[in-house]
């Protein structure tokens, strides 16, 4: 459905015209160099282009009290009333059109003319307040689209992501009392220490009357975060109370001084963690999304982290994180703070009732200041994208399938001798439809280990799913992945003979008990309600996965597997983060044309229907999730959400 880029050329007119060394780093150049990189990436071309108008006097008092025009002695001392504030002439014109972005972005958004899209903008928004401008923002962008798609477009759930490394202390003081706005705000905290300085940036703040619970602060109290602290963040918090909250609508106030090289945050973050991000956020919402720049001062690492941004938005899979996935204990004690000032509100966080951490060896202590290492940044995408995003590759090809025309159905099929000596050592596969569909998925397979093919889908008779299963996990091995998770739903067994060498990762959402049976083998019984399959994604499935890092998933449909159309769509959707969108689903072939094709729309980019207000967890998935997250947390560390006891 597309994706809109909304920016005016005249925003970059406002700039600094006296000495000020906390003002000038908000320069024009942030707009022309995110720009130029989107257009050298081919990114800008696959975008609406939407040219920025002003906002109105009546929308700016969505939100502000009314505004004044001046001359420059009058500007510069205007600028001293306010903090980290410095006018110039076209200031105003600016910020109108920065609000104005936002505006259209929402519209076409809430139109259907697209399906999300980012609004290039300056002066940023979140710091401004009623009738105060703020660290460097004038009018608050994101607020005034808020409150626009209430007014005019009747909206009742919007959620406010606000990833830029300080906290959005306007946004916030402007909805704290509204239940309709969940914002949600991390932010290099110290303590206190760090610019704004606010007693309320604290995680205890939690919005007032109505709104109780409706604000999420998630101070960082060391520099240094990176990618699995704030994968981390967004699976054990934020993710959780979205759901929880079904938003209509997602905004994000997307500063990217939250990024590796910032002289703001001194944070780790590289660039595709924010590919990485926008995938989390857009199985909200249906998708829609709509992101506005705020901070952002390292040019190199703010042009890389928006083409991360768009490209995302675009559809296309978020590049695999680098580094160790191990969040560090300043984040976990973060983390854990804020759910436990959270759990009052959520019904998601109060059943994973909060128990002792265990005694183990920590984590990493926090990783301290860090200049963007150019190798960090310049690092080219190694591999090529692929030709094809998604192939299906159905016994039969279905004319009843529906499918977008990006995504193609595969005839092809391996050699008659390979699927056979392949099917060799399995008896349910001697049968002729049997072998037809296994050389249909070998052929896809090599297409996606060759990097031809990004993902597809393949199907299977139920009765020779498991070995058909089987197969598929040897090829992937001896053809180049060297990790694969393979998410199992139904009854599949783990395939003896697999080696426990921490080359695959063996989860089996089946219906029988919870078992650990070692840290490469692990089942769980398949949770009966929508609260319980989302906490299993976010509590288990997904930690498991991000913290294992494979280069090829494969998610399997047997027999039993009892899962509804849309909450297979969502598991597709969220591990499509992972291996860079290297993902199979094998399906078996009495599967219903909507299943397959939802699938296949969902592994080609396309957000998941949202699942709605969803039900809690019965307490035996709550039980079954924490006896498995209590045996694997030493292992695989990005399920963990407490900080551990020790010296
Ligand atoms: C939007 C934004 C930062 C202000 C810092 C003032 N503002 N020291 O990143
Ligand atoms: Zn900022």
């Amino acid at each position: 459905m597309g994706t809109a880029l909304v920016y005016h050329e005249d925003m970059t007119a406002t700039r600094l015209l006296w000495d000020d060394p906390e003002c000038e780093i908000e320069r024009p150049e942030r707009l022309t160099a995110a720009l130029d990189r989107l257009r050298q990436r081919g990114l800008e071309q696959r975008c609406l282009l939407l040219s920025a108008r002003e906002a109105s006097e009546e929308e700016l008092g969505l939100v502000h009290r009314e505004t004044q025009v001046l001359g420059k002695e009058e500007l510069q001392a205007l600028s001293g009333q306010f903090d980290a504030i410095c006018f110039h002439p076209s200031t105003f014109h600016c910020a109108r059109l920065a609000a104005g972005a936002g505006l259209q972005l929402v519209d076409a958004v809430l139109t259907g003319a697209v399906q999300n899209g980012l609004a290039l903008v300056r002066p940023p928004g979140h710091h401004s307040q009623r009738a105060a401008a703020n660290g460097f923002c004038v009018f608050n962008n994101v607020a005034i689209a808020a409150a626009h798609a209430k007014q005019k477009h009747g909206l009742h759930r919007i959620l406010v992501v606000d990833w830029d490394v300080h906290h959005g202390q306007g946004i916030q003081y402007l909805f704290e009392d509204d239940p309709s706005i969940l914002y949600f705000s991390w932010h290099r905290y110290e303590h206190g220490r760090f610019w704004p300085f606010l007693r309320e940036s604290d995680a205890d703040a939690v919005g007032r009357g109505q709104g109780l619970g409706f604000t999420v602060n998630l101070p960082w109290n060391q520099v240094g975060m990176g990618n699995a602290d704030y994968v981390a963040a967004f699976l054990h918090l934020l993710l959780p109370l979205a759901f929880e909250f079904d938003p209509e609508l997602v905004l994000v106030s997307a500063g990217f001084d939250s990024a590796i090289g910032d002289p703001e945050g001194q944070m780790q973050a590289t660039p595709e963690c924010f590919a990485h991000l926008t995938q989390l956020l857009q199985v909200l919402a249906g998708g829609r999304v709509c992101a506005m720049l705020e901070g952002g001062y390292h040019l190199e690492s703010l042009a890389e982290s928006v083409c991360m941004t768009v490209q995302t938005l675009l559809g296309d899979p978020a590049p695999p994180l680098s580094g160790s996935m191990v969040p560090c204990q300043s984040a976990l004690e973060s983390i854990q703070s804020a759910r436990a000032a959270q759990a009052p509100h959520w019904k998601s966080l109060q059943l994973q009732e909060e128990r002792p951490p265990p005694l183990l060896p920590g984590g990493p202590v926090c990783k301290g200041a860090a200049s963007a290492p150019s190798s960090l940044l310049d690092q080219p995408c190694l591999c090529p994208a692929p030709s094809v995003r998604t192939a299906v590759a159905l016994t039969a090809p279905d004319i009843t399938l529906v499918l977008p025309p990006d995504v193609i159905q595969q005839e092809g099929s391996a050699l008659r001798e390979e699927t056979e000596a392949w099917a060799r050592p399995h008896e349910s596969l001697a049968r002729e439809e049997a072998l037809a569909a296994l050389g249909k998925l070998l052929y896809l397979l090599d297409g996606m280990l060759d990097g031809q093919v990004n993902s597809g889908i393949a199907a299977t008779p139920a009765s020779a799913a498991a070995a058909t299963l089987d197969v598929a996990i040897r090829r992937g091995l001896s053809h180049g992945a060297q990790r694969l998770l393979c998410v199992a739903l139904g009854q599949l067994d783990r395939p003896p003979d697999l080696a426990h060498d921490g080359r695959s990762l063996w989860l089996n959402i089946r219906g029988k008990e919870a078992a650990a049976l070692s840290m490469f083998h692990v089942s769980t019984p398949l949770p009966a309600m929508t609260g319980g399959f989302l906490s299993c994604i976010l509590g288990l499935v997904l930690p498991l996965a991000y913290s294992f890092q494979p280069d090829l998933v494969l998610v399997a449909l047997g027999p039993g597997h009892g899962l509804q159309g849309r909450h297979a769509a969502l598991l597709a959707a969220m591990l499509r983060g992972l291996a860079g969108g290297r993902v199979l689903a094998l399906l078996e072939e009495d599967s219903t044309p909507q299943l397959a094709g939802i699938l296949a729309r969902v592994l080609n980019g396309e957000a998941p229907p949202s699942l709605g207000a969803s039900s809690v967890a019965s307490p035996e998935d709550v039980r079954a999730l924490m006896y498995l997250r209590g045996q694997l947390e030493p292992q695989w560390k990005m399920l963990q959400c407490h900080p551990h006891l020790v010296a």
